[in-house]
């Protein structure tokens, strides 16, 4: 059974391939996924993305670009008819003429950029960026595609007794004590079940833990399926073996089975199979804010982010399937919110952070780089006279409703705040206690606190739409595409 639903599988992936790849001889294509766990900042980055390429944005190390070869840049109908568009121009005018950081967003979108563009011999060329924005959530589930469901299980339960998860965890853990998987499967006790390990995640997601690794990520982002049994099921306290018919264990592993069918595989046939190019966006600030337990988990999501490409390349389907991901670009995102002094501590830790991932994870011809960025980059810097010290802080508009020392911000006045330092030294940051978070110790003693500012008040010049001034997003975008463009 199992092996024919993969033929059947493998079948439609090529039928696939061999369609992209016809489309791809008559008109060179690169499909860029953009992702990030919730809030990592993926729809500013790709608002500003195809800001600066279509009004020409202030890039000087996007080579192309910089040097003038790209003659014009313009927005096509996308290829897919079954996944949402992009809605660029709302998200742009919400940034530039509200001041306004878009809505969130929870769904697969894409968007068609064709570039016309000199290649450095002189010749007349279109280049095709597909962008695809998914949730790094759904990334996270790929993994579980090699987990039976007691592996599954087994991995869950230990990461949910653990570290400040298991005070998280206490009411789902309590009634997970009153189960017995052997007993006969019961709709209600399932319900209860899902319902707390779905409360225990949501907790984990929250911004004084701001945990990262927490699948499957559609409890979180249910979309159509919530209520369906595919996501109605949790972890249990068992082992490999028979599961007795009719029994609970049955038929947790069967929705299990049914996740990954319903929701995982769909997901990796018709989107991540088919990306040239993946960047994946990170909210470091956010753990910083947390503590180091948040470092550390980010440490593992990052790890499982990388094993995706790994697995897709080996045991997921066969080795004509593989994923054609050949460049990863892995960018803290927000490093506006640092001093410029910072940006390289920022960058290296996340390259911490990716290293070990990439050292295990035998990345086979896929280039990976890390990049600290600010896509749109929300203030200035200024030395601040403090006492005898000058101290580099940023200047910013916090946004309405931010604290800081007992003070609430009006979302209209500007300020100087000092951020605080990233440490130089990483090592034993990712430990507990390496310093103090959200997580264990009131927000006034958390040794970092960065807080959320207005995007920038933009200067119009005549009719020329403003740029969007941004960190280093021209550098993402040389490692990302720049190659295409010669
Ligand atoms: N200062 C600053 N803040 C940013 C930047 N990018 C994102 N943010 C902040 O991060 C929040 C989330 O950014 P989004 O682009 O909506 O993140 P997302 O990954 O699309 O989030 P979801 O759609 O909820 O998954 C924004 O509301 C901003 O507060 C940036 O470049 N600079
Ligand atoms: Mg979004």
């Amino acid at each position: 059974m199992a092996l024919l639903s993969e033929l059947v599988e493998e079948a439609r992936l090529s039928a696939r391939a061999l369609k992209d790849c016809g489309d791809g001889l008559f008109n060179p294509t690169v499909r860029l996924g953009v992702t990030g766990l919730s809030r990592a900042g993926k729809t500013v980055f790709i608002t500003a993305l195809v800001h600066g390429l279509t009004r020409g944005g202030r890039f000087p190390v996007f080579e192309s670009l910089a040097t003038g070869r790209i003659a014009r840049a313009r927005l096509a109908p996308q290829p897919d008819d079954d996944v949402p568009r992009f809605a660029y121009e709302e998200h742009l005018r919400t940034l530039v003429e509200e001041r306004r950081w878009p809505n969130s967003t929870v769904d697969i979108s894409e968007l068609r950029l064709v570039i016309d563009y000199q290649r450095s011999n002189g010749a007349e060329r279109t280049l095709t960026l597909d962008i695809v924005d998914y949730p790094g959530e759904w990334l996270l589930d790929l993994p579980l595609l090699n987990k039976t469901f007691e592996e599954w299980s087994a991995e869950s339960l230990l990461l949910a007794r653990a570290g400040p998860r298991a005070e998280l965890a206490r009411d789902f853990l309590a009634h997970l004590a009153t189960l017995d998987p052997n007993a006969p499967e019961n709709e209600q006790t399932t319900l209860i079940a899902a319902k707390l390990f779905t409360d225990y995640l949501s907790a984990c997601r929250d911004d004084r833990f701001a945990m990262s690794l927490l699948p499957p990520g559609r409890f979180l982002m249910p979309g159509n399926l919530a209520g369906s049994p595919a996501l109605t099921f949790a972890p249990l306290d068992v082992t490999e073996g028979g599961a007795p018919d009719g029994s609970l264990w049955a038929m947790m592993r069967r929705r299990f089975e049914a996740y990954k069918d319903v929701v995982v595989r769909p997901f990796f046939r018709d989107h991540f199979s088919r990306l040239d190019r993946q960047i994946v966006l990170v909210d470091a600030l956010s753990a910083f804010n947390a503590g180091p337990e948040a470092l550390h988990d980010l440490e593992a999501a990052m790890a499982g982010i990388l094993d995706c490409f790994r697995i897709g390349r080996s045991t997921i389907f066969s080795s004509l399937f593989r994923p054609r991901v050949d460049r990863i670009l892995f960018a803290a995102t927000k490093a506006d919110h640092l001093h410029h002094l910072s940006h390289d501590r920022l960058e290296e830790v996340l390259r911490r952070t990716v290293g070990q991932a990439v050292a295990r994870s035998e990345l086979a011809g896929a280039a990976v780089d890390v990049v600290a960025l600010a896509a749109v980059r929300a203030t200035k810097e200024a030395l601040v006279q403090r006492g005898r010290d000058k101290l580099p802080s940023i200047i910013g508009t916090p946004a309405k409703g931010e604290l800081a020392n007992g003070e609430a911000f009006d979302g209209e006045t500007e300020v100087a705040t000092f951020p605080g330092d990233l440490p130089a030294n990483l090592d034993g940051l990712f430990e507990g206690g390496a310093f103090r978070g959200l997580s264990t110790d009131a927000p006034d003693k958390a040794d970092y606190r960065f807080l959320r500012f207005r995007p920038p008040r933009l200067v119009r010049n005549g009719a020329e739409e403003p740029a969007l001034p941004h960190i280093r997003l021209d550098r993402a975008l040389q490692f990302l595409i720049g190659d295409r463009l010669k």
